[in-house]
């Protein structure tokens, strides 16, 4: 029998918070670009409903986002580079943690809002007779929102091939969920004819066998499922925004279990840590800041120069053509004019002064390269954090 869960999920979960890790340093250094909500303490979550789906399937996520397109993309660099505002990211730097996008993943902050959407593509694949299933995840504090009723509504009638999965962290931002949740979540999907599932991010071979069995229903009998989740976030809401009960917080941080993996196999865990190449993709764009940074100081010396030589060339040209008084309207040759080059080339080339044209043509072709390569540069460059 194959191992349920191997260490490569370990791996990813180590991944996904690393990352998280990172992103708050990285925001307390002033260097991200909008808000960010970690998934800390959730990763398991996204790691058992991604692994089993397949390439035509497709996933929406929420405000937490981040471990979900981590665990279905695995595109890390492109994920740093949109949090901290550069083109490169996958969304190219202006949808930031919360809008995220890649092939047939997306993200949106409002709460609730994508729950109809993902309801609708999967309607429309189920009508294209595509074999795909969509993936919707919310948070508990999310049932609050009418919209996600009016699509348990439909997806039930419609019989809509959606798998709601529903993190139960307990938490809506700052409210506990006795506070803001009456009867069980389960009643709810329940009361409209929709197939429920439980469980949690804590067992993790009940997890992992219970996503595949939620997936798999939603796949064999084209119908919707809602799948209950509970767990706990073990950082704030955001980035400093947690009143939680500090003790609460510890008796979750006691039974995470990448904590309990990391107490049981400290070699592995190490090891693990040491593959992990986090802040690479952040180091690169630094990298290429700086050297964008050189080549535009450069640039203008340089440019400055080439104009420097092609002034000296164009005189001497002048000056010859005026000694033979044969032409006037080049009277007023100006460098930075571009010039019908195989005028000059011939009419050079008639008074035997090749290598005058030789100097036109290298300083004209050079400016224009040096043009054509900052060009490029501006457009390529990463954008720098805007706050
Ligand atoms: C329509 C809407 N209202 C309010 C917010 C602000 N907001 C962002 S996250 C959040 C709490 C969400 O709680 P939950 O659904 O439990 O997700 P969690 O943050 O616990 O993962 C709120 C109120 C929002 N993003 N969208
Ligand atoms: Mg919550």
């Amino acid at each position: 029998m194959t191992k349920l869960i191997t260490d490569n999920y370990y791996a990813d979960a180590l991944l996904i918070r690393r990352t998280e890790d990172n992103f708050l340093d990285l925001f307390n250094q002033g260097k991200m670009n909008g808000t960010i909500h970690t998934s800390s303490g959730q990763e398991f979550s996204a790691i058992a409903f991604t692994s089993p789906l397949k390439d035509e399937d497709f996933i929406f996520s929420n405000h937490r986002c981040h471990g979900h397109y981590l665990a279905h993309t695995r595109d890390l660099n492109g994920l740093v580079a949109e949090l901290m505002g550069k083109e490169s990211g996958t969304c190219g730097g202006v949808g930031s943690s919360q809008h995220l996008y890649k092939k047939n993943f997306y993200s949106n902050g409002v709460q609730g809002g994508i729950v109809p959407v993902a309801a609708g593509m999967s309607l429309a694949a189920k009508k294209n007779n595509s074999k795909s299933i969509g993936l919707v995840f919310i948070g508990d504090g999310t049932l609050g929102e009418g919209v996600v009723y009016e699509t348990f509504n439909l997806c039930s009638l419609m019989k809509i091939p959606l798998l709601i999965v529903c993190e139960n962290n307990q938490y809506a931002q700052s409210t506990k969920i006795k506070d803001n949740l009456s009867g069980k979540i389960l009643d709810r999907p329940k009361a409209f004819g929709i197939e429920t599932f439980h469980s949690n991010t804590w067992d993790l071979k009940k997890l992992f066998s219970n996503a595949k069995e939620s997936i798999n229903f939603v796949r064999n009998s084209n119908l919707p499922a809602f799948h209950l989740i509970d767990t706990y976030r073990l950082n704030h809401h955001s980035k400093s925004d947690d009143n939680r009960d500090p003790e609460e917080v510890k008796e979750y941080v006691k039974k995470d279990p990448l904590n309990l993996f990391k107490a049981k196999n400290p070699k592995k865990f190490n090891s693990m840590l040491k593959e992990l190449k986090l802040l690479k993709p952040y180091h690169e764009h630094e990298k290429s800041c700086k050297e964008l940074e050189d080549f535009e100081n450069q640039k203008d010396l340089k440019l400055q120069s080439l104009r420097d030589k092609k002034k000296v060339t164009c005189n001497a040209i002048i000056d010859l053509f005026n000694r033979q008084a044969n032409i006037h309207n080049w009277d007023n040759i100006d460098e930075d004019e571009d010039l019908d080059i195989e005028e000059v080339q011939r009419k050079l080339m008639k008074v035997g002064r090749a290598e005058l044209f030789n100097e036109y043509k290298k300083t004209t072709e050079d400016g224009k390269l040096l043009q054509e390569i900052d060009n490029q540069a501006s457009s390529s460059k990463p954008r720098p954090a805007l706050i």
